[in-house]
């Protein structure tokens, strides 16, 4: 009997093995749901299988231990957290796991515009890293996890491989445009 105090997934939602989440993305806030919005959205293109939450370090302090706690035997590969403000989340995740844990500082709706999440998230003391990506950067949050799982993973490798040729294309078709 498990004593998580996680939501228990509906018997409708209980994801089958191959559908264990391997990159848990999680914030700190509903408000922050707009920016992490997009992580998800990229890993669900890539085909990653995730998971997405709310867990705060200041408001469920015991919900972020439990989290962080259980997260590889729940098969979790890379967490994402997401915070703005005093973003204690990543650092703290980070102090419970070992797994990669990168995070997204968030401009919220404070007087310094984010420069308050960035050094929360960025000035990690040795050995307890936390892999921090640009403000409101939950794009390349999403494309560094997939590149964590590309590590063993052909198809990934394939995936990302399309994803940079994509971009490429897009450039290449805005300097077409402009040749006209
Ligand atoms: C942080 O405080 C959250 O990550 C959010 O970015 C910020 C503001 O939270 P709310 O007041 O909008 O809930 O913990």
């Amino acid at each position: 009997m498990s004593s998580t105090i996680l939501p228990a997934p509906s018997a409708a939602e209980t994801p089958a093995p191959s559908d264990t989440p391997l990159v848990g993305i999680i914030m700190g806030s509903q408000s922050d749901l707009k920016i992490m919005a997009a992580a998800a959205e990229l890993l669900r293109q890539f085909g990653v299988t995730y998971e997405i939450t709310l867990v705060s370090a200041h408001r469920t302090p015991h919900r972020l231990v439990e989290y962080a706690e259980t997260a590889r035997k729940r098969g979790l590969r890379v967490i994402i957290a997401g915070g703005g403000g005093a973003a204690h989340l990543p650092g703290m995740v980070a102090s419970f796991t070992t797994l990669p844990v990168i995070g997204v500082p968030i401009n919220s709706a404070t007087s310094i515009h984010g420069l308050d999440s960035i050094l929360s998230m960025l000035q990690m003391p040795a050995g307890v890293p936390v892999a921090t990506v640009a403000l409101d950067g939950a794009t390349n949050a999403a494309v560094l996890a997939t590149q964590m799982l590309a590590l063993n993973n052909a198809r990934l490798a394939d995936v990302l491989e399309k994803y940079r040729t994509s971009l490429k294309d897009k450039v290449m078709r805005t300097i077409e445009e402009l040749r006209k």
